[in-house]
């Protein structure tokens, strides 16, 4: 069946300075004549605020895509708060919140170019997952435009995460994810990891549970601003978090999950 609805989920904390270009961005091209050809036709984008101390929901509140349309039904824009429990608590919040036929998650400061929902989109058709590649299908790897520190973090994440739980994925960290809704509310009722390690969980969900998994390189560049802070704490987090992926799932069935 063709999918008539989408949701972008987009994790938002303190992003008052990023977000309101990080929405023209999205909507100019969600109006554009290339999105409306090729995406569902209802599409909504979620933003899913955590106790950000900032601006971030009343730069939301102040859209005009979020106001009522004319027939009184709501705005195809909305924002959602929760307590503040970190990224992977705010994305699972708000694919859980979602009854889209499909849902994707995407970081805030459009890092990936919203045009990149088109063949992500596209994967969906035929698999239940679709994981945004900073790989390109030439081998080469758009995360070299991020900072030393970040890339060097990056490869002893890999290092570890890859030996115990995502096998051949090379890049699990690219903020931009796409589902069914089944999959998705499968994936997300059981994922429990609250830091940057749920990309990592919600991999190993996916695998274990016998979706169909696709690689979808995408283009991406580093925007400013992180919301990343490498301290001694967040080390700890991501390494206690990796190794105890397997153990926080091993009573979920590996068997095929439900289908569309
Ligand atoms: N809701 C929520 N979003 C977060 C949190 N941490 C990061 N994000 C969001 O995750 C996305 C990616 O964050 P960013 O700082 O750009 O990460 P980087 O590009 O990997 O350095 C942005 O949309 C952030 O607002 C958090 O604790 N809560
Ligand atoms: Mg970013």
């Amino acid at each position: 069946m063709q999918p008539s609805s989408l949701t972008i989920v987009l994790p938002a904390f303190n992003e008052e300075a990023r977000l309101g270009a990080g929405l023209d961005e999205l909507f100019a091209f969600l109006d554009a004549d290339a999105a409306r050809a090729t995406l569902p036709d209802d599409v909504r984008v979620l933003v899913v605020d955590d106790g950000s101390s900032d601006g971030t929901a009343a730069i939301v509140h102040h859209r005009p895509e979020a106001r009522p349309r004319a027939d009184g039904s709501p705005g195809r824009l909305r924002v959602m708060t929760v307590p503040h429990a970190g990224k992977g608590s705010a994305v699972r919040a708000g694919m859980l919140a979602s009854d889209a036929d499909l849902i994707v998650f995407a970081d805030a400061d459009m890092a990936t170019p919203p045009d990149q929902l088109v063949p992500l989109i596209a994967a969906l058709v035929d698999h239940d997952v679709a994981l945004g590649s900073r790989i390109q299908a030439d081998g080469s790897d758009l995360r070299a435009t991020q900072p030393l520190f970040r890339r060097q973090l990056g490869r002893a994440f890999h290092a570890l995460a890859s030996a115990w739980v995502v096998g051949a994925v090379r890049d699990t960290q690219c903020g931009f994810k796409g589902f069914t809704r089944a999959a998705a509310h499968d994936l997300f009722a059981r994922q429990r990891v609250r830091s940057i390690v749920f990309d990592v969980e919600v991999i190993y969900l996916a695998r274990r549970r016998g979706y169909r998994i696709a690689i979808v390189p995408i283009r991406w560049s580093d925007r400013r601003g992180s919301r990343m802070r490498a301290r001694p704490g967040l080390a700890l987090r991501v390494a206690w978090d990796l190794l105890r992926i397997p153990a926080l799932h091993r009573r979920d069935a590996p068997a095929r999950a439900a289908k569309r």
